[in-house]
């Protein structure tokens, strides 16, 4: 196998989701191997394979990438012709730019809705300042699926940044968050993403849990 993802847990470690469609993406060869972080000898195991704790890692070859943003860039080098980035230069910069936003912010939404495919909550209170992180989500997605008439963000085929949104659509079913008609569309077109589908089917599978993070459970 030419490549190894090291990951954490599929029900509830957005990141490496993320991490996992990037990888599917490049069309890159891999396996994919899951880490409790948290086990102290795996965290050893951990460190002695890659010079860092974080998950998701890439390991290719004796080169090891961490962190989502920098295994998008260094696939898209290693595969072009995968096409992870949209060709055109102002789509481009339109994609790096959104995946940005989406790797360096919402951390409401992030704190208050965190990522548990196997849950479903009924009557969930969406605090305001998680509110406006939706808001800006859904007015990203309009724009690009007005500009590049979907049904991708950048037109006919998913790029870097419809993996890097794809765990927040997660969130909105979880939490049972209703959007915009455009944006309901692209939540559909996401779920029904056949590599999302592998995901979510092993992450329901997963026996680990976190109890906090468990109320309401909708197996
Ligand atoms: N910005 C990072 C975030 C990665 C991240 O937060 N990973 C968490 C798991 S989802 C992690 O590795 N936690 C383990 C630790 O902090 O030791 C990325 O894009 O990959």
């Amino acid at each position: 196998m030419d490549a190894t993802l090291l990951i954490s847990s599929k029900n509830y470690s957005s990141w490496s989701l993320r991490g996992y469609l990037l990888v599917r993406l490049s069309g890159l060869p891999f396996q994919v191997k899951s880490v409790a972080a948290d086990d102290p000898n795996v965290r050893a195991e951990l460190l002695m394979r890659a010079s860092s704790i974080r998950v998701p890692c890439l390991i290719h070859e004796g080169v090891q990438v961490w962190d989502t943003l920098a295994i998008a860039e260094y696939l898209n080098e290693l595969r072009p012709d995968a096409q992870m980035l949209p060709k055109d230069l102002a789509a481009r910069a339109r994609c790096r730019s959104i995946s940005g936003e989406m790797h360096s912010g919402f951390s409401a939404l992030r704190a208050s809705l965190p990522m548990n495919l196997r849950a479903k909550q009924t009557n969930f209170k969406v605090w305001s300042s998680a509110k406006a992180d939706i808001e800006r989500i859904t007015e990203i997605w309009r724009e690009c699926l007005g500009e590049w008439k979907g049904p991708w963000l950048f037109g006919a085929a998913p790029t870097v940044a419809d993996a890097f949104y794809a765990p927040v659509v997660t969130r909105l079913l979880t939490y049972g968050v209703t959007v915009d008609p455009v944006s309901t569309g692209f939540c559909e077109q996401i779920m029904a993403w056949p590599d999302m589908k592998t995901w979510v089917a092993d992450a329901k599978k997963e026996p680990e849990q976190i109890e906090e993070l468990d109320v309401d459970m909708d197996f």
